[in-house]
C-alpha cells in the first residue's frame, strides 16, 4: 500500500457519516429518544384495575412504602410497634411530619414522593396532606392508571401474581379480563421457599402432594403449575431468593425447582426471574421494612444456565458485591438476562456504576431497569429519575463511540434503547409488541 492510499483511505475513514450527530447534540438526542419511547415495566407490585384493593395508590399509600417506613424509624422515637397500631391515615401524616415537615426530604424515596407531588401540581410544602387526599379520591381509577403510565411514559406494567394469597386467589378463580396495559407473573415464593408452611394449601387446591415432596408431589405441582398457566397467561414464573441459595442442593427446593418448576418454564416457553440476594426479616419489629442484603455465591447460575440450556433465566441481584459477576456470567450464558437495578440498588450513585459496568460489559443485551412499584403513582417519579440517569450514562457511552470514530445517528440511540427498554424483554418472554403496544 502506497503512502497516498492510505491517507486517503484514512481520510474517508474520518468522515463522518451523512447524518451523525455532532458530539455536542449527543446528549440532548439521548434525552429525547428515552422520553418519546414508552418503557415496558418488567417488574411491579402493581395491580389492574380488577383487582380492587391489591393495587395500591393514591397519597396515604406513597407514604406508608416501605422504604419510607425504614426511613421514618431512624428519625422519629415512635417505636414501631405503636406505629403498626395507628391507621393508615395516621401512619401517613406521622411520615409527613417527620419526613417532610421536620427533616428535608433528601432521600431518594421522600425526594421521589415530592417529584409525584409536583407532577400533580400539588402543593410540596404544605403542613397537612389535605390537599394532596382530596385530590387523590377524586381520581377514577381506571382514568387515573391510564394518566399515570402516560405520565410514567410506560406503556406495559408486569405484575407480581401470587396464587397462593387467599384474596388474589379468589379473584383469578372467579376469572380475569385481561388488562392490554397489565401482564401477569406465576409467583413461587410460597412453594419455593417455604414448601413446609405451604404445601397443604396446594392440597386446600385439590392437589396431591405431601409435606416432604415424595410420591406424585411433583408431577402433581407441575399440575398446579400448568393450571395457573392456563389461568393466568404469565409472562414469566418467579422467585425472590435468599443470599444463601444453592443450587443443587438436597433440598425440596431443588428437587422442585429441577423437576417442577423449570420443566413447566420449558414446557410453557416462558422464562423463569430470578431474584437473589434478600435476607428476610432481620428486623421483624419493622415488618416489610425488615428485609436486608446479601452477598450470593452466583455460581448457582452457573450451575442452572448450564444444566438448563433450554431455559431462559431473567436475574437481578440485590448485592452491589454480586453484579460485576453477574455481567461476566451474562457473558457465558446467553440464556441468562440480568435486569432492574433492585430495591436498595435503585439510587442514582448505584444505577449509574451498575449500569455503566453493564453497557461496557454486554452492550444492549440486558434490561436496565424496573420500577418495582408497589403504588402506583411510584412509577412517575422512578421512571423520571431513571430516564435523567440513562440521559448522562448513554450520552457519555455515544460521546466516546464518536471520538473513537464511529459517528451516531438518533436512529442508532433509538434501536438501543428501544432494545434496551422494550425488546430484550419482548423477545425473551415471547411477547409480540402488538401486546405491550404504546399507549
Ligand atoms: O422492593 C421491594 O418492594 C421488596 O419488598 C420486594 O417486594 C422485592 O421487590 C420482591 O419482589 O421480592
Ligand atoms: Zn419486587
Amino acid at each position: 500500500m502506497d503512502a497516498r492510499s492510505v491517507s486517503e483511505s484514512e481520510r474517508t475513514a474520518n468522515l463522518p457519516q451523512a447524518d451523525a450527530l455532532p458530539v455536542s447534540q449527543i446528549e440532548s438526542v439521548v434525552e429525547d429518544v428515552l422520553a418519546s419511547t414508552p418503557f415496558v415495566d418488567v417488574h411491579t407490585h402493581l395491580f389492574s384495575p380488577v383487582f380492587g384493593s391489591l393495587g395500591l395508590w393514591g397519597i396515604d399509600e406513597l407514604l406508608t412504602y416501605h422504604y419510607l417506613e425504614a426511613e421514618f424509624f431512624r428519625s422519629s422515637d415512635m417505636p414501631p410497634e405503636r406505629y403498626w397500631k395507628l391507621s393508615k391515615r395516621e401512619q401517613a401524616d406521622a411520615i409527613w411530619q417527620v419526613l417532610f415537615v421536620e427533616n428535608t426530604p433528601i432521600s431518594e424515596a421522600t425526594r421521589g414522593i415530592i417529584a409525584v407531588l409536583q407532577a400533580f401540581g400539588l402543593p410540596t410544602e404544605s403542613l397537612d396532606l389535605e390537599e394532596a387526599r382530596s385530590f387523590f379520591q377524586a381520581q377514577q381509577l381506571e382514568s387515573h392508571v391510564q394518566r399515570v403510565l402516560e405520565m410514567a411514559g410506560v406503556s406495559t406494567v408486569v405484575m407480581t401474581n401470587d396464587p397462593l394469597n387467599p384474596e388474589e386467589q379468589l379473584i383469578w378463580m372467579n376469572g380475569v379480563k385481561s388488562h392490554p396495559q397489565f401482564q401477569a407473573v406465576l409467583r413461587l415464593d410460597r412453594i419455593l421457599r417455604d414448601w413446609g408452611g405451604n404445601w397443604q394449601q396446594l392440597v386446600k387446591q385439590g392437589y396431591a402432594v405431601d409435606a416432604q415432596a415424595s410420591g406424585r408431589t411433583v408431577s402433581e405441582v407441575r399440575r398446579f403449575l400448568s393450571d395457573w398457566y392456563g389461568r393466568m397467561h404469565p409472562v414469566y414464573m418467579a422467585v425472590s431468593l435468599p443470599d444463601t441459595f444453592q443450587f443443587p442442593a438436597d433440598t425440596i427446593q431443588s428437587k422442585m425447582l429441577a423437576e417442577a418448576v423449570i420443566p413447566s418454564c420449558r414446557e410453557f416457553d416462558l422464562p423463569l426471574s430470578l431474584m437473589i440476594g434478600v435476607r428476610l426479616q432481620v428486623n421483624p419489629r419493622l415488618r416489610l421494612a425488615g428485609d436486608a442484603v446479601g452477598r450470593a455465591d452466583l455460581r448457582v447460575l452457573e450451575n442452572l444456565c448450564r444444566t438448563f440450556p433450554d431455559n431462559r433465566f431473567l436475574v437481578s441481584v440485590l448485592s452491589r458485591e454480586n453484579q460485576h459477576e453477574l455481567c461476566v456470567y451474562a457473558r457465558k450464558f446467553n440464556n441468562l438476562m440480568p435486569f432492574g437495578c433492585w430495591w436498595f440498588l435503585n439510587n442514582p450513585s448505584i444505577v449509574e456504576e451498575i449500569t455503566r459496568e453493564r453497557l461496557e460489559m454486554l452492550g444492549a443485551s440486558f434490561i436496565p431497569q424496573h420500577s418495582d412499584a408497589r403504588v402506583l403513582e411510584q412509577v412517575i417519579y422512578k421512571w423520571q429519575n431513571t430516564r435523567t440517569i440513562l440521559a448522562r450514562i448513554l450520552g457519555n457511552t455515544y460521546r466516546l463511540l464518536s471520538n473513537d470514530g464511529r459517528g451516531v445517528r438518533r436512529q442508532d440511540i433509538q434501536r438501543d434503547v428501544t432494545r434496551l427498554f422494550r425488546s430484550n424483554f419482548e423477545k425473551w418472554t415471547r411477547l409480540s409488541s402488538g401486546d405491550t403496544a404504546a399507549v
